[in-house]
């Protein structure tokens, strides 16, 4: 069964859609941004494939993340494009980033649409970045070079090791949420936060905590100095139309 052919069809026929879940501002709830994720249309199911999770790690097996990859992010750049002021988020899947043509292919795209390059994140995760298969830090400076901005998504659940945030040029970390289970009742959980927070500052790298479920939890990640946050307690991921409502309304 070839994943390729069903993922090219069900592009063409418009059945994948991408949603668009809030990142806001903790001390004030401003929406600073959203995170574009890859949506199935409810009942979706091909080779098995039942999420968009699993829809990503077929295609990265298969080598169809390279055209589901550049469809998300051109939607998401179209997108935001329309949208006053904030950032969009897209998750990257290291094929991608290798392509010795992404870096013009981004910028092709962000002109094409008119979005500053500055309001683009790309999000990779801290495993992608540690495996010595993932990008170089060349490749990731020429992205920063053309004004992108880069994320480590699931920060603390990759390797033990540090030292890339040394070399690899990112501009901010988002806190997996496994890092946030403990808050109300371990206190060693806001140790280790504030140890994230503290090291985030001294190395210029913003914050955004991930998989807040309740505003308890948004408020302490707020007093630990986390500056943004998602989750569900904040909201969903949305349809691209009810993005536009909220920020006309604010949240
Ligand atoms: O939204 P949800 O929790 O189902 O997402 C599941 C996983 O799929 C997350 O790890 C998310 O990073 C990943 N994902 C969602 N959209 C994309 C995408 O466009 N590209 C890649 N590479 N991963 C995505
Ligand atoms: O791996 P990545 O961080 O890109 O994926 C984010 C995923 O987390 C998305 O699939 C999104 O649907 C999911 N998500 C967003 N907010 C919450 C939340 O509050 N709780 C949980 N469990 N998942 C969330
Ligand atoms: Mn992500
Ligand atoms: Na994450």
């Amino acid at each position: 069964v070839d994943l390729a052919i069903g993922l090219r069809d069900a592009l063409r026929r418009g059945h994948l859609s991408v949603a668009y879940q809030p990142i806001v501002r903790l001390a004030d709830g401003h929406v600073q941004g959203v995170e574009a994720l890859l949506r199935l249309p409810p009942g979706f199911e091909r080779d098995g494939v039942v999420s968009p999770a699993e829809l990503v790690e077929i295609a990265e097996d298969t080598g169809a993340i390279t055209e589901l990859g550049e469809w998300v992010l051109r939607q998401a750049v179209t997108q935001a494009a329309s949208w006053p002021g904030i950032s969009v988020s897209v998750n990257m899947s290291v094929a991608q980033l290798v392509s010795p043509a992404f870096v013009q292919l981004v910028t092709g795209m962000l002109d094409a649409a008119g979005l500053p390059p500055s309001r683009l994140v790309l999000e990779l995760t801290e495993s992608q970045l540690v495996d010595h298969t993932g990008p170089a830090p060349a490749a990731l400076q020429a992205l920063r070079d053309a004004g992108i901005r880069l994320a480590i998504d699931d920060f603390g659940t990759g390797y033990s090791s540090l030292s890339y945030l040394l070399r690899m040029p990112v501009t901010a970390v988002k806190i997996d949420r496994s890092l946030l289970a403990g808050l109300g009742t371990d206190p060693r959980a806001a140790r280790l936060l504030e140890g994230v927070v503290l090291m985030a500052r001294g190395l210029e790298l913003a914050t955004v905590a991930e998989g807040m479920e309740d505003l308890a939890t948004a408020r302490a990640l707020r007093d630990l100095g986390v500056q943004a946050g998602q989750g569900f307690a904040l909201s969903k991921p949305l349809p691209a139309s009810r993005v536009r409502a909220l920020l006309r309304s604010g949240p």
